[in-house]
């Protein structure tokens, strides 16, 4: 898979993209992801961005010119067309369903904004879906961009080592994860579930489902 990011701060992807999964699945060549600066596509000497809204407001609102040169660009550095997507506290709410969905993709071209908003024909110019990672506000698309791209890329084939499972996920099963203890057996006087010491693997099998069925009860109802 090909990923393109859109951004004014495309130093902020380095220190994610170089750990663990991401890493791995970037030198493996299972992800391709390259990013792209807006504001190298600006045409005054301020190298300017954004302006005030039309119509009055409070803040900024990103220009169409720059962010449209800058995706005229990225689109033509591959051959497939790829899914475009506006990260927006508007969007379609990310979830792990959707996040199958785009692995399943060749191409990517993610866009992250800052300020108040993006002028609205670049949503309708570029045809772009807009992506929201959940009812919060944080200050700019690229962290949503970097949690988009962390849980796509778990998905690829092979980006996964054998000690992480895909399938064991939370939510694969569409249940919360049951408790998992490691060594010491008895820690500051708490020890762990007798059934787990038993060597009864049809037993334990059977504790954990009822405990993740009983975790989901308490924390997650709605996934029920
Ligand atoms: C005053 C209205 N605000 C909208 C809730 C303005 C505003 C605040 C922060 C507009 C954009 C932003 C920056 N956020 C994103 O770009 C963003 C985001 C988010 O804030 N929450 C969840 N998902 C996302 S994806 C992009």
């Amino acid at each position: 898979m090909r990923i393109d990011v859109i951004t004014l701060f495309p130093e902020m992807f380095d220190s994610p993209l170089s750990y663990s999964i991401l890493k791995r699945a970037r030198e493996r060549n299972i992800v391709e992801i390259a990013l792209s600066n807006i504001r190298d596509f600006t045409t005054d000497s301020y190298k300017k961005v954004d302006d005030k809204p039309y119509g009055g407001g409070p803040g900024m609102v990103m220009m169409p010119g720059p962010v449209f040169d800058c995706f005229e660009h990225v689109r033509e550095q591959h051959p497939e067309k790829g899914r475009v997507i506006l990260l927006t506290p508007q969007g379609r709410k990310f979830d792990q369903a959707l996040a199958k969905e785009l692995s399943g993709e060749k191409r990517l071209i993610l866009i992250a904004g800052r300020y108040e908003g993006f002028d609205e024909r670049i949503r309708t110019g570029l045809d772009a879906e807009q992506v929201s990672i959940g009812d919060y506000v944080i200050s700019g698309g690229e962290l949503a961009a970097m949690v988009i791209i962390d849980a796509v890329t778990r998905l690829l084939a092979g980006a996964l080592g054998d000690e992480d499972s895909a399938a064991d996920d939370s939510f694969s099963n569409g249940l919360l994860e049951y408790p998992q203890y490691t060594r010491p057996e008895i820690f500051r006087d708490m020890k762990v579930p007798e059934i787990l010491l038993s060597g009864d693997h049809a037993k334990i099998a059977e504790w954990r489902k009822q405990q993740s069925l009983e975790r989901t009860k308490k924390h997650r109802p709605d996934l029920l």
